[in-house]
């Protein structure tokens, strides 16, 4: 099985033959225009979380001449996520809280504002609000199960800073989306802006140190479990950061058995972090990594995947989870990113 699994509770059986839909929440993040947190290549930055999502929908990014790609050059992992939905034809929804640039394609839109800037604890002034236009929008979800994935660069910051608001111990534990994870300069910035924080309350948390995806993924997610719909948060430890802050605000779903968190094996395998360590600490939640077989790839910049370039992002692992648990092999991913890398990277 292309699928690890850890406290499986029966979770991949309910998502298995699901009608599910692929949801992804984008946003920007002041601070990383002036703090080199992010993984994503600085020149790119501001076009990726529309980049990957036009690329995700239509196949093309509309936003730049090529696919978003990491520090080191390395591609997206939109192109993973591409594959999954174009090869098992799943539907795809975009929401964008607040991108710097706005993606070419129709999305739904929960807030204009990029996030603001963490370092100094103004990282949003609604993050209740945002939950509550998740909650709407998880409560419209027509599809029978839901798989959320971000793009939101500077994200494993925000999820530094808010699973420490929080109370966790998550100092050494958080991934990143580059080889060399700025972990120093990360913690230097949630802990300036967490001084700032109102109160240890999750929503003053999010205010101050999260980022706009957040809120409403954790909506989303509320919502359609509440509706009896099994739902993958798709993503490493911002996504555990997400998980964090559905507990605070309603710890039933944590007790649904209908809600997993998905994503790569090189996220878990990561050991700048210890995202099995963050999920044990929230709750018994089941945890999925899928494997991809870039060690076997012919271009290096899937390959680069395997020491530690880009990881994650854009939903990839759990929307591959997803594919694996409803047939799709590694190997099909694989080969379909293969065969359209030069046509997405030759510009
Ligand atoms: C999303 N698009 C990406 C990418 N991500 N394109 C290239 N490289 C990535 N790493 P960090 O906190 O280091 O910025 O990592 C989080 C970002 O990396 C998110 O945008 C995530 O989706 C991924």
């Amino acid at each position: 099985m292309p699928i690890i699994s850890i406290n499986e509770n029966g979770f991949l059986d309910k998502l298995k033959g699901t009608n599910g839909l692929f949801s992804c929440v984008i946003s920007s993040i002041e601070t990383t225009k002036y703090v080199g947190i992010s993984g994503v290549n600085k020149s790119v930055i501001d076009y990726t979380p529309a980049a990957d999502m036009e690329l995700v929908t239509i196949g093309e990014s509309l936003s730049l001449n090529h696919p978003p790609i990491d520090a080191t050059g390395c591609p997206s992992p939109a192109t993973i996520t591409r594959a999954a939905v174009d090869i098992l034809k799943i539907p795809v929804m975009t929401v964008d809280a607040g991108s710097y640039i706005k993606p070419k394609i129709p999305y739904i839109s929960v807030d204009q504002r990029p996030t603001g800037d963490i370092q100094k604890g103004l990282g949003m002034d609604n993050s209740k609000e945002l939950l509550n236009l998740g909650k709407i929008i998880g409560n419209n979800n027509i599809y029978d199960s839901l798989v959320i994935g971000e793009s939101v660069p500077g994200g494993t910051t925000t999820a530094l800073g808010v699973l420490l608001g929080l109370g966790y111990d998550a100092r050494d534990k958080i991934s990143s989306g580059s080889v060399e994870n700025p972990k120093d300069l990360k913690l230097s910035v949630v802990e300036s802006g967490l001084k700032n924080s109102k109160s240890k309350d999750v929503f003053d948390v999010l205010n101050a140190v999260g980022d706009k995806m957040m809120p409403v993924v954790a909506g989303m997610a509320i919502s359609a479990v509440s509706k009896g719909k099994p739902v993958l948060l798709a993503g490493g430890t911002q996504m555990a950061s997400v998980l964090a802050a559905i507990k605070e605000i309603s710890p039933k779903i944590l007790k649904s058995g209908l809600l997993g968190i998905s994503t790569t094996e090189f996220v878990l395998n990561d050991k700048n972090a210890d995202l099995k360590d963050i999920i044990e600490q929230i709750g018994d939640i089941p945890l999925y990594a899928s494997k991809f077989g870039y060690e076997n790839s012919k271009i290096d910049g899937l390959k680069a995947y395997c020491n530690g370039s880009v990881k994650e992002g854009v939903g990839a692992g759990g929307i591959a989870t997803y594919c694996y648990s409803n047939g799709l092999n590694p190997k099909d991913i694989r080969e379909y990113v293969e065969k359209n890398y030069e046509i997405w990277y030759s510009k």
